[in-house]
């Protein structure tokens, strides 16, 4: 489909070109995008409005949380159960299933509803991520843990909203991976990137390097290969943004175990297996330290995994050194 189409007709284009296609994705995805206009909106004026800042409060990792997270927690999960297609989901943010009543409803999603929280104050980059399944339960009953407990292939369409220099929401429902660009005086997303390629190989790296003396030692190997070969640091620290430019130039995010983190930091449903999926629909790849991301089976909701994802010739490269 051409630049400048919007999010709204692109979706109802390829709800057209699957016959059997009921529509019901087609309005989910609608409604994320609703809840993610609102969101870029809080985001953008937060500094007027005394939005920034902690709450005092916790989150069930136990990260003080921002205003923000709440705000964004209760926007897409007020979208989500408006909706009507979303049975149940998951937040990062909160520690049960939340049930949206709607029983009818085919889907669940994942969301980490403001990823990179701890930019917030600082006008740095952040972001929000989902993920939707088809239910495995029947349809009319109560939702389970089993509807988010599938596994990372299982995913039916994943993508993330960068609120970045402008916001952007990128997407993929396992075909191509499409990137909208948001237009604020129309209100809309337009699409800007579509069909999204990650090049083959790259030469930015991006970790938290105040972690490298406790990471293991194939991948402290592979970060001074990727100095000696004087690629580009760069690390933001909000996971959306620092994924989306290395999509885009070509790169590798790595977050290994830590002392402070020994099974990672990011979280498999919410975090790793959403990227992982888009990342290997642009053509990169995405594993943790025993293999692929998407393969990996999940145990339960707020499960942490090891995250190296990136352009394919440099996940090459760091494989062999994981595997020697
Ligand atoms: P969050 O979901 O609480 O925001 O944490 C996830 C974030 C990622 O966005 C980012 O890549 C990572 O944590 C940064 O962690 P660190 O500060 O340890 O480098
Ligand atoms: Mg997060």
């Amino acid at each position: 489909m051409p630049v400048g189409t919007t999010l709204d007709r692109y979706i109802m284009q390829r709800q057209l070109a699957f016959a059997y296609a009921t529509g019901e994705l087609s309005q989910l995805l609608r409604d994320l995008a609703l809840a993610a206009k609102i969101v870029h909106r809080e985001v953008n004026r937060a500094g007027l409005i005394d939005l920034t800042g902690g709450m005092g409060l916790q989150n069930v990792q136990g990260e003080s949380q921002q205003k923000l997270d709440v705000v964004a927690d209760i926007r897409f999960r007020r979208a989500l159960t408006n909706g009507g297609e979303v049975c149940a989901l998951i937040s990062e943010e909160e520690e049960d299933i939340i049930y949206t009543g709607n029983n009818q409803g085919k889907y669940v999603v994942a969301i980490d509803p403001l990823d990179g929280s701890s930019n917030i104050d600082v006008n740095v980059s952040i972001g929000t991520i989902f993920s939707i399944y088809r239910r495995v339960t029947p349809i009319g009953t109560a939702p389970t843990v089993e509807d988010f407990l599938q596994g990372g292939h299982e995913q039916v369409a994943a993508g993330y909203i960068l609120y970045g220099s402008s916001t952007i929401l990128v997407y993929t429902t396992g075909h191509s991976v499409d990137g909208f660009t948001y237009d604020n005086s129309l209100g809309e997303f337009i699409l800007s990137h579509p069909d999204i390629k990650t090049p083959t190989d790259g030469a930015i790296y991006s970790c938290n390097d105040g972690n490298v003396d406790t990471y293991e030692p194939a991948i402290q190997t592979y970060l001074t290969m990727c100095r000696r070969k004087e690629y580009t640091a760069r690390y933001i620290g909000s996971l959306v943004a620092d994924f989306h430019r290395n999509l885009l130039k070509g790169g590798i995010y790595l977050y290994p175990p830590t002392s402070k983190n020994p099974d990672g930091k990011l979280r498999l449903l919410y975090e790793c297996y959403p990227l992982a999926f888009l990342a290997e629909r642009a053509g990169g790849k995405a594993i943790t330290s025993s293999g692929s991301v998407l393969d990996v089976q999940p145990q339960y909701l707020h499960q942490r995994a090891p995250l190296y994802i990136g352009a394919p010739s440099m996940m090459n490269e760091l494989t062999q050194l994981l595997r020697a």
